[in-house]
């Protein structure tokens, strides 16, 4: 495969400024009519160049230029390319292409899932269903005729607004959609099938009623509440905040089974994931329904950050992913728990983005070159984008930063730009000098922080030297230094907030600073400092860098109960952890667990005037995937033995208070999704998780009577976890087959049932995973169960993953292979714990090296699969 290249960017040879669809839907095909309105771009230099649509995977049926038919010596068909040799300044091009949507499993195009027919364009799917000039910096406006039968199609719906529809013969009918907004193809949508229609509307702030609608299949009727109402909250949200009113009359969401990602924010027609829009009290669990309002947001938002303001090439992605991350990020800030919502993004951040800027397929926010763009829809594009851009928050403070977003929109409205275009807006709105930041676009690898310090007792001053350095990544070395927002506060022994003075005598200093880090290596002095103070670094992570500093366990401690940053609370609490379990891991079996620890979680469990829900985010241990990430030479069972050590000894330890902590939280009154709620929630079934990981009796009582009392699906499911992860063999047994013939008729439930299963080491060792794969409800060509069964053992069930033998990395190169000819997509990222293989210990390494060359040597490997393991390999 080819690679492509950044550097060798070129506006397009050709523009298209209206396209006019026909679809003729039947169940053995599609006909598409395009008819494209073309001319030559003024801004590009190659005067004379051939005309070349992109495609894949079609069969033309004819080519017309300005109504003549053209013959087939004026045309080349390449496959992947269409080409015309000559073409006027301007004309006319209607194409008609055969697709079978019914065959197409890779879900990228025109595909079809339960009986609907639906579309997903993003990257580069729309060449799937017709010619097309593939690439977002080509903006045409689109007018769409959807025909197909009646009654198995009842709803047809594209982009923008319904402008005709009508009977044709032979019981068909069409309807004609309108989007009077110019757009990439990338955008375009296609819905028919048969659904029900959920309306609401919602007042604009200049007045406007725009139609909300959500399509769903008959089944899923009742579960739109919460999907509707989280895009209401967007819409105003993103008015008050943002100042952006949206634009069209309509807004659509469908819902379908199959999908590759999340959902996907087609202009006016968004498309969900079942599993990311649909819920109810009884099917969705507390993280169902805060992940359903975070996507929907998101999806929202792109309608600025993405629709009318896009990106001229992919490898400007971030500049629309990073910016809506960052936006739907302060937007569930401001529904539910701030800090809460802090620390689940720097989790994920560190468990995940670290490990992936640490291997083989770091690539900076910005790449610089690929071979499939699927595989740059990442976390670092996604998640390390959205730091940038709360970095370029934090430097200018929110005044300026919506300046610069006002600007940004202004400016480019109607535009693909760049990244480059977004800082600029950033630097012109503020007057601040952004240069060097933009490193942060270019170099890839997550920034390390060595800090030391020292305090002056006679002159009062407390010194902090801290040195920045970026590892190497492929293709980078000998990185320059970055320009890092460092946030710090200073303690004082009884837990007070020291001034922070820059300078001997200054008055009113701060008692939190932001400083900024721009070279190799800085000293700041702190004056007037009469004790040595415990510093709180990095506070609510102001940069995605690893901080080193030789904290005792003693200022961790006091930093757990006295930083008056709660992010740095928590992350006290797991660095402390971390250090309890790291000491044991390969450690005899009769070492001590730290007793301050157990003290520490005593005092988190017992005292309940803290506030409750960043208790139960601090009373979660570190998981193993982050404790992978730390190490090096990584022994994944090991980690695990030892993770569960000191899960039990602070079970046993704290045996009594757990339960005390299970019954002071138990529900009374209405199932509600408020941050108090939820965190009672998340209390009691942590309390349970840990009595049944010590086979507490009173435990499994308390577990197998919430299992069949609980009125919702996050204490259902606490209890189903509880069992299955417990030694409590029949009782887990019961449980499950009890939960799945209660839930069997709803997939989005069956695949937190799989889950559960797949990723428990008690119930997901390999022979479990392979009865799950015959399992009745299980399906090959539906992501999300390939998801909950295979993705959940290899990503969650590490011990069992990488059990010493190997089995389960040949079971996972298997399923990459047999999934590699059907969906690529699924296949290439399924790859991604194998390509971590230099992290560990070399009697693992080895095996997983193997994994992958095995999955090398592939007949007919595609793209996708291909890029990721030969630069796993490299
Ligand atoms: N933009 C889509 C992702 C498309 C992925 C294509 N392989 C969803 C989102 O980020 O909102
Ligand atoms: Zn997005």
């Amino acid at each position: 495969p080819q690679t492509i290249y950044l550097s060798e960017y070129q506006v397009p040879a050709y523009l298209v400024d209206h396209v006019d669809l026909r679809f003729e839907l039947f169940e053995e095909g599609a006909r598409v009519h395009s008819t494209l309105s073309v001319r030559r771009n003024p801004d590009s230099r190659a005067a004379s160049a051939p005309l070349e649509l992109d495609g894949d995977s079609l069969r033309l049926e004819s080519v017309a230029l300005d109504g003549a038919e053209l013959s087939a010596a004026d045309y080349e068909d390449r496959g992947d390319q269409l080409v015309i040799a000559s073409v006027p300044e301007q004309f006319e091009l209607s194409v008609v292409t055969w697709i079978e949507p019914q065959n197409n499993t890779r879900l990228e195009g025109l595909y079809k899932s339960s009986g609907m027919f639906c579309t997903q364009c993003e990257a580069e799917g729309f060449r799937c269903i017709t010619f097309f000039p593939d690439r977002p910096d080509v903006m045409a406006r689109f007018r769409t005729r959807i025909e197909a039968d009646k009654a198995s199609y009842p709803v047809l719906l594209s982009n923008g607004n319904d402008v005709d529809r009508g009977e044709l013969e032979g019981g068909r009918h069409f309807v004609t959609w309108e989007d009077p907004f110019p757009k990439p193809c990338y955008l375009f949508a296609l819905v028919a099938g048969d659904l029900v229609e959920k309306r609401d509307t919602f007042r604009t702030c200049s007045g406007r009623d725009i139609d909300l609608r959500m399509y769903v299949e008959p089944r899923n009727a009742e579960k739109c509440d919460h999907a509707m109402d989280s895009l209401k909250r967007s819409m105003s949200w993103d008015e008050e905040v943002y100042g952006r009113e949206y634009d069209l009359d309509i807004f659509m969401i469908v819902a379908v089974d199959d999908f590759n990602m999340g959902a996907m924010e087609n202009k006016g027609l968004n498309i969900f994931n079942s599993s990311c829009v649909l819920a109810s009290q009884d099917t969705a669990t507390d993280a169902a329904f805060q992940r359903i309002e975070a996507i929907v947001a998101h999806e929202y938002f792109h309608n600025w950050s993405g629709n009318r303001v896009t990106c001229r090439d992919w490898f400007q992605l971030s500049l629309k992913e990073g910016f809506t991350v960052f936006r739907d990020s302060q937007f569930s800030a401001d529904m539910g728990s701030p800090t809460v919502k802090r620390i689940e993004d720097v989790t994920l951040l560190r468990t995940a983005q670290f490990a992936e800027d640490a291997g083989p397929m770091a690539h900076p926010v910005r790449p610089a070159s690929y071979m499939e763009i699927s595989n740059f829809y990442t976390l670092t594009i996604y998640e390390k984008g959205a730091e940038v851009v709360r970095m370029i928050h934090n430097l200018l403070g929110p005044e300026m930063f919506r300046k610069g977003s006002d600007l940004y929109f202004e400016r480019h409205d109607g535009q693909a730009v760049t990244t480059d275009d977004f800082v600029r807006a950033m630097e012109d709105a503020s007057g601040r000098d952004l240069t060097q930041f933009r490193l942060w676009y270019e170099q890839a690898g997550t920034p390390v922080l060595n800090v030391s310090d020292e305090f002056d007792a006679e002159q009062g001053v407390y010194r902090l030297n801290i040195a920045q350095h970026i590892p190497d990544t492929p293709g980078q070395s000998n990185k320059k230094p970055q320009h890092i927002p460092f946030a710090l506060g200073l303690l004082g022994s009884r837990g007070e907030p020291l001034p922070l003075k820059l300078e001997a005598g200054e008055e009113n200093a701060p008692a939190e600073r932001v400083l900024e880090l721009t070279e190799a290596s800085h000293t700041f002095e702190f004056h007037g400092i009469g004790e040595r103070p415990v510093p709180s670094l990095l506070r609510h992570f102001s940069a995605p860098v690893r901080v080193n500093y030789p904290w005792s366990r003693e200022q961790l401690l006091f930093l757990m109960s006295h930083d008056p940053d709660g992010f740095n609370r928590w992350d006290a609490g797991q660095r402390l952890a971390v250090d309890v379990i790291q000491s044991l891991v390969g450690a005899p079996k009769d070492a001590a667990v730290e007793p301050r620890l157990v003290t520490s979680y005593r005092h988190l469990i017992c005292d309940s005037s803290l506030d409750q829900a960043l208790v139960a985010k601090m009373l979660q241990l570190p998981s193993e995937a982050y404790l992978i990430e730390l190490a090096d030479n990584a022994d994944a069972p090991a980690i695990h033995r030892a993770r569960e050590r000191v899960l039990k000894h602070l079970a046993i330890s704290l045996r009594d208070e757990l339960v005390a902590c299970y019954r002071r939280n138990l529900e009374s009154g209405d199932y509600e999704i408020t941050p108090e709620a939820i965190a009672r929630r998340s209390l009691r079934n942590t309390a349970l998780a840990w009595l049944l990981v010590i086979n507490d009796e009173e435990g499994r009582e308390l577990a197998v009577r919430q299992f069949r009392s609980a009125d919702n699906m996050t204490d259902r499911m606490g209890a189903l976890r509880a069992l299955v992860n417990s030694d409590y063999e029949e009782d887990r047994n019961l449980a499950l087959e009890e939960f799945y013939q209660q839930f069997r008729e709803d997939p989005q439930v069956i695949e937190q049932w799989f889950s559960v299963q797949a990723a428990s080491d008690r119930a997901g060792q390999l022979p479990q995973i392979h009865a799950l794969l015959e399992h009745p409800a299980f399906d090959w060509k539906n992501p999300n169960k390939v998801r909950s069964v295979v993705g959940a053992f290899a990503g969650q069930n590490l011990s069992a993953f990488h059990n010493p033998d190997g089995s389960g990395y040949d079971f996972l190169a298997e399923q990459v292979c047999r999934l590699d000819d059907s969906n690529p997509q699924i296949a290439a990222r399924l790859v991604t714990p194998l390509t971590r293989w230099r992290k560990f210990a070399p009697e693992y390494s080895e095996q997983m090296k193997a994994a992958l060359e095995r999955i090398r040597d592939k007949d007919g490997l595609s793209r996708d699969v291909y890029e990721v393991v030969h630069k796993s390999l490299a």
